[in-house]
């Protein structure tokens, strides 16, 4: 197994030489180690089945089934589709998912430790994810600003992102609306989060999942606040050309692995018609994202709940 920088993009490194079947203790922790570190790792040269890519995420930590099934690939529901290809009468996964910045799962009671992203037919041009780095946007902020983020909470929730099913024609808006708030209601968080492996602070918010910024008395601090971070951040530049924001494309046979917690990511989707199919899976890690803030920034106070 040979770990080198990644030649054409600025962060995280690619690996040749590595079987998933075969690979040692020592192989996976230290690919454990650069996904926490460096946050982004591209496996080169895989060429594995459905379930040796489950196997992959296994080796990883616990694969997780998405809560919604239209995303499912038949027969292997830890397996995340995006597709735009017709299947027979019916189709497989969801198109065009994740055109926005979010963290996979943030607003959920368990977001993942871990994306794996396989792509299985890649278009020509066009296909990439862009992602941020939200443990240097903490770092990057104005000292004042800091200082009022580390002691607030935020909101997230997926209801702006949730896509309407097949399933959900003629049924009334507001009784579709209502079962997203029951089946995924809100989550609070601590607007600065501590990475439970690095410890590093992160700046834990996303333009599309994230609604709300509070004061630890639980009073609405202005929605401004919450839109200076995202602008500062990189979140609201559509040119992509923020100092922050950096590109990941794929070659055939490329894995990518990322720091879920830490990194927010946006695809980038092909604007022609051109069929693309790719395939992710997401992983607990066992330290799941507790009421923790980051002890460093919180002036020696004990955790606040
Ligand atoms: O269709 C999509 O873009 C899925 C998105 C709302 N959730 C991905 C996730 O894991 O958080
Ligand atoms: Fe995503």
């Amino acid at each position: 197994m040979l770990v080198s920088p990644q030649p054409n993009v600025t962060r995280g490194v690619q690996v040749h030489g590595f079987h998933p079947s075969t690979a040692t203790e020592s192989e996976v922790s230290t690919i454990l180690e650069h996904i926490y570190r460096d946050k982004i790792v591209l496996l080169k040269e895989q060429e594995l089945d459905h379930d040796e890519f489950v196997a992959l995420g296994a080796l990883l930590g616990s694969p997780a089934v998405y809560y919604e099934s239209m995303y499912h690939l038949p027969g292997h529901p830890k397996i995340f589709v995006s597709s735009n290809q017709p299947s027979g009468g019916s189709r497989i996964g969801v198109p065009k998912t994740g055109k926005f910045w979010h963290s996979d799962y943030q607003f959920m009671p368990d977001p993942f430790a871990i994306t794996l992203i396989y792509p299985q037919i890649l278009p020509e041009r066009n296909r990439g994810t862009y992602f941020i780095d939200m443990g240097e946007a903490f770092q990057d902020l104005d000292p004042r600003i800091k200082d009022v983020v580390v002691l607030s909470n935020s909101w997230h929730s997926s209801r702006r992102y949730v896509k309407i099913r097949p399933s959900d024609v003629y049924r009334p808006l507001g009784e579709i609306v209502a079962e997203v708030e029951a089946n995924t209601p809100p989550q609070m968080r601590p607007t600065v989060i501590e990475h439970p492996v690095t410890g590093e602070a992160v700046l834990y918010i996303s333009e599309a999942f994230t609604y709300a910024i509070e004061d630890r008395d639980g009073d609405a601090l202005p929605a401004e606040l919450l839109t200076e971070l995202f602008r500062t951040s990189g979140q609201l530049d559509s040119t992509f050309t923020h100092p922050s924001i950096f590109l990941q494309t794929y070659e055939p046979g490329d894995i990518l692995l990322w720091d879920n917690r830490s990194l927010v990511h946006r695809a980038l989707h092909t604007s022609s018609n051109e069929p693309v199919e790719s395939h992710r899976i997401t992983v607990h890690d066992g330290h799941p994202l507790n009421w923790v803030r980051h002890a460093g920034v919180d002036r020696g106070e004990a955790a606040v709940k």
